[in-house]
């Protein structure tokens, strides 16, 4: 059987609160939207001001989200069905890739991520510690998490370690960086929530170093009636482990 691989490489902090106005430029700042109308236009405003590069991928929205996001100034592409955001990503990160991004890096439009954690997700693939940055949380910061969705994210975390044998901290955490090289070597195929396992899987086959990032997430009253419920896990798990075996 496979050794459980080490713990991954973790940032030590010391990262600057801004990065270089050429590299913010080659930064593509990727949010997959479903139904977000009501936060989308702020979360997008909140990265342009940095980011100028900010790729909207609209999942089918039944909602005014991709108007939203064209007004607050992001390109926005989209599915006319709703996919997943497996799907969003990997359609945000194909872009990206055909418009010359340097760095990506994947931003919830939920308001749940913040803006200032952007640097220190590339500063270590800028300066060339590694190509996969992974948020997490449990090294950083969470605010207003129920105890409940806590512990399932700490089960995932103990299911990566066991099925993917991967030793990170945060397995579901949307917020990440890639190098262009590592974002290549990606290929999302679970189009809903069991991505992140997935992409696990190949940050650890793609050849490349990674390492985890400290991130603060927020749970508002918006994202926690928005987002995943916990039953959501059971799908999650039988999509990953079904596409393990058969795939
Ligand atoms: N739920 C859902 N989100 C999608 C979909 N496609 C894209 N997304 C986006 O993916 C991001 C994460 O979705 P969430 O449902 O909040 O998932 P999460 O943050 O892992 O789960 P929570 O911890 O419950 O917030 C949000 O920006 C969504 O708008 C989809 O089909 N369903
Ligand atoms: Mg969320």
């Amino acid at each position: 059987m496979a050794q459980v691989q080490p713990n991954a490489n973790v940032s030590s902090g010391g990262v600057p609160p801004s990065l270089p106005e050429s590299v913010r430029e080659e930064v593509f700042v990727i949010i997959p939207a479903y139904n977000e109308g009501e936060a989308v236009g702020a979360v997008i405003e909140e990265v342009r001001a940095i980011y100028p590069n900010v790729v909207v991928v609209d999942d089918g929205s039944k909602d005014h989200s991709a108007d939203v996001s064209a007004k607050a100034g992001a390109l926005v592409l989209r599915h006319a069905i709703n996919r997943g955001q497996g799907a969003a990503l990997q359609t945000g990160i194909d872009f990206a890739i055909e418009q010359g991004a340097k760095y990506i890096v994947t931003f919830d439009s939920d308001g749940q991520h913040r803006v200032e954690d952007i640097p220190a997700l590339i500063d270590p693939i800028l300066n060339g510690r590694w190509d996969i940055s992974l948020g997490s949380r449990f090294l950083g910061g969470v605010e207003n998490i129920k105890p409940s969705r806590k512990f399932l994210l700490r089960l995932g975390v103990l299911f990566t370690r066991i099925v993917s044998r991967v030793r990170i901290t945060d397995t579901h955490n949307g917020l990440r960086g890639f190098s262009r090289k590592a974002a290549k070597r990606i290929h999302i195929t679970l189009d809903r929530m069991a991505h992140a396992s997935e992409l696990i899987d190949q940050v650890r086959d793609c050849g490349l170093p990674y390492g985890e990032v400290p991130v603060h997430i927020r749970y508002t009253d918006y994202s926690k009636a928005k987002g995943q419920r916990s039953t959501g896990a059971f799908k999650i798990v039988f999509h990953y482990l079904f596409k393990r075996m058969t795939g």
